[in-house]
């Protein structure tokens, strides 16, 4: 992206303040994101949002800023300062709108920047994974009294498991034999566990569990920390739509309980740490049980599962398509993933059974 069309978009928004320099925050699979420094000492990141992926952007916005705003009025008796770094805050353009569509038809949007916060890409301690917990949970609980059905559904089907299979076939008649051939191990996996995949699924077709407000992509490096690692906000509220608090629970442990990063393509690295599995639902149910039926909380452990398979399945049907949806930095990048995620769904299983029997 060219600095012009940055200082371009950054203008268009109401901060009376000087762009003075731009980086990109590059740990996302879909969106353009940059912090932007200014004259005036508060910084902003500034997002395109790929609007190939996310066909409603108004809604979108919409979503997104009136989640915050739920959540500022929820927490509004925090002194300003501590509020203003647990809930993100959307700049208004200079026409009150909340994003800022250019002459070549990319949608931007404004937040201000939290100071001094950091991110994990793979979490180092139990403490970090209690905190994403509680911060989790507590997005959940606070907006556990926001209506869902004014939530638009940014991205149709997004946690969908026939949807996302019906894709994975469609993407198998498309694919060229080389990708076929070198993913056909899990080609084969993902066919023998289709029917449990499908069981948090039928629960909420059913309606034994019910449809909430939910951030549906909780990976952990969407949760802000302080320098003391304590939890601070939980970011990229893009894909905020109605689905199941398994979504969200389980997006967490996918990438929390990782001994390594999503793309690590050496998997004896990769191992499901039962440890942080036990902090992070600590901290989780701290926050949320109490608003959770017994349902839900029966299958949570389930929940993770399901979410780390249906990103593995995401991955290695793009990977099958050419890679046509997920940011790649190499060829074989999306079965490099979707292999990392298979390793940790066997690891999780393996754990898992020593830790329930
Ligand atoms: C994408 O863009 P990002 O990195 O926040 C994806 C999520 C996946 C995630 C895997 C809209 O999220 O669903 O879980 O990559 N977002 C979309 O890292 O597809
Ligand atoms: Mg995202």
């Amino acid at each position: 992206m060219k600095l012009e069309h940055l200082q371009e978009a950054f203008n268009q928004f109401n901060h009376n303040s000087k762009f003075l320099s731009h980086s990109e925050l590059a740990s996302g699979h879909i969106n353009d994101t940059y912090l932007v420094k200014t004259s005036a000492g508060i910084n902003y990141v500034l997002q395109r949002i790929n609007h190939g992926v996310f066909k409603n952007v108004p809604g979108l916005i919409s979503n997104k800023v009136n989640v915050s705003k739920h959540l500022q009025k929820k927490l509004a008796y925090l002194p300003k300062y501590e509020l203003n770094r647990k809930v993100l805050s959307f700049v208004e353009t200079t026409n009150g709108d909340y994003y800022y569509t250019d002459a070549e038809g990319n949608y931007w949007n404004l937040m201000v920047y939290i100071d001094n916060s950091i991110t994990f890409e793979t979490v180092t301690s139990a403490d970090v994974a209690y905190e994403g917990g509680k911060l989790i949970g507590g997005f959940l609980n606070l907006t556990s009294d926001f209506d869902a059905s004014k939530l638009s559904e940014v991205i149709p089907k997004f946690h969908d498991m026939p949807f996302r299979f019906s894709q994975f076939e469609d993407a198998l008649k498309v694919a060229s034999e080389e990708r076929i051939e070198k993913a056909k191990e899990y080609i084969d996996l993902v066919w023998s566990l289709k029917d449990e995949m499908h069981i948090i699924q039928n629960l909420k077709e059913s309606g034994d569990i019910k449809l909430r407000v939910t951030h549906n992509d909780t990976k952990i490096s969407n949760v802000l920390f302080d320098t003391d690692n304590k939890g601070l906000c939980v970011i990229d509220t893009d894909t905020v739509m109605p689905g199941v608090v398994h979504y969200d629970f389980g997006d967490a442990i996918r990438t929390i309980c990782n001994s390594a990063a999503e793309d690590e393509t050496d998997l004896d690295k990769v191992n499901f740490n039962l440890e942080y599995y036990k902090a992070y639902t600590k901290g989780f149910l701290e926050q949320v049980e109490s608003v959770l039926t017994p349902t839900e909380l029966k299958y949570l452990p389930l929940g993770a599962k399901t979410m780390i398979f249906i990103i593995a399945l995401r991955f290695l049907t793009d990977y099958l398509n050419g890679d046509i949806y997920f940011k790649t930095k190499y060829p074989e990048h999306n079965l490099d993933r979707a292999k990392n995620q298979f390793k940790l769904i066997e690891s999780m299983t393996q754990k898992m059974d020593v830790y329930s029997n």
